[in-house]
């Protein structure tokens, strides 16, 4: 039997940074990564085997099938929401029908090498849609089974992902004559914003408080482009990567649902603006809101109740607001720009 591997699609992006550098220092499997972008010098030590192309590319993902045995996957290739909402089309084109390949991928692994795959999804927030204010404030905390109806592409796309993964796992193929389905452990995690400290911003809306905490540090000014009132739940990188790696060491059996809010905490933007200017004091920070992007925050939740997660697999935030931004964002960012 070849020594299984693990596989990271869209691995040089904003989470592949933190997952590689943890699978590497679990050392359990070596990491097959796979990215339209060549990976940094930093990261590509850690990786056994990197290949550029696209996760469309059927053919690479044969190539990959053909060389190696593989019983896990992260699969985090994507356009976030504000660069789906400039190209719908790509947008699914990546988000679904590249998942779908991933999907197929992981199918064909499990039915050759006899075992499931694990394969972890990173769904989003993007995922609910609130249609008013009001409705947001009435809502609170939301359930995974709730308000699930989404106004971007992205959020389209990764809801319908969660329920793509879903079919693989429980229903794929139902009319065959032998069961099909069971070989594709699917597992989704609806992240927040995710906030990283050694990668910059890349297309998101959410990415307005990353950009705060990066305009400070660099002396430039910065214009927020939602209101200070915006409200929606937010994570530490650290803790994202985390619960990715808790989440597939976790046994099936223990999992109550293939799908799981994730939440840590959920500032305004203004209370966002307040904690940046008390570490950079000359900061020139400013709200112009742009009323389409707000329009996607508005949609998003304010918060997310993640109770099914820490009840089924034991997720624990480490970062609290200031705890992430006093100790991990503001002095790691600080850095990159003082180095
Ligand atoms: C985005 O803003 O598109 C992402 C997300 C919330 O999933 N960061």
């Amino acid at each position: 039997m070849r020594k299984p591997v693990v596989v990271i699609t869209g691995a040089g992006g904003e989470i592949g940074h933190g997952l590689i550098e943890q699978l590497a220092a679990d050392g359990s499997r070596p990491i097959i990564t796979l990215d339209v972008a060549p990976l940094e010098a930093s990261l590509a030590t850690h990786v056994a085997r990197e290949f550029t192309g696209s996760i469309l590319d059927r053919s690479l993902l044969e190539r990959i099938h053909s060389e190696f045995e593989v019983d896990l996957v992260f699969h985090l290739a994507a356009l976030l929401s504000t660069r789906s909402e400039f190209s719908p089309v790509m947008a699914h084109e990546v988000n679904v029908e590249g998942t779908l390949n991933l999907l197929e991928f992981a199918q064909h692994e499990a039915e050759s090498h006899g075992r499931p795959v694990t394969f972890l999804y990173p769904s989003s927030i993007a995922a609910y849609g609130l249609p008013s204010l009001e409705a947001k404030a009435q809502a609170g905390r939301v359930k995974e089974h709730e308000w699930t109806h989404p106004t971007t592409m992205y959020g389209c796309n990764k809801l319908y992902c969660e329920q793509l993964g879903e079919y693989y796992a429980r229903h794929y193929k139902q009319l065959s004559a032998e069961p099909m389905s069971g070989r594709v452990d699917f597992r989704a995690v609806r992240f927040p914003g995710l906030i990283s400290a050694v990668t910059v911003p890349s297309g998101g809306t959410s990415d307005y408080a990353p950009e705060m905490i990066h305009a400070a540090a660099r002396g430039e000014a910065y214009a927020c482009f939602v209101r200070p009132d915006a409200q929606i739940p937010f994570m530490a990188m650290p803790d994202g990567v985390d619960a990715l790696l808790k989440l597939a060491a976790t046994p099936s059996e223990s999992l109550t649902q293939t799908t799981y809010n994730l939440g840590a905490f959920a500032p305004t933007a203004d209370e966002v603006r307040r904690e940046v200017v008390q570490a950079f004091p000359s900061a020139q920070l400013s709200f112009e809101v742009d009323t389409k992007r707000q329009g996607i925050v508005d949609s998003w939740p304010a918060d997310v109740d993640d109770t099914a997660a820490r009840r089924d697999w034991g997720f624990a935030p480490k970062y609290d607001f200031e705890h992430a931004f006093r100790d991990y964002l503001i002095p790691t960012i600080r850095n990159r720009y003082q180095g």
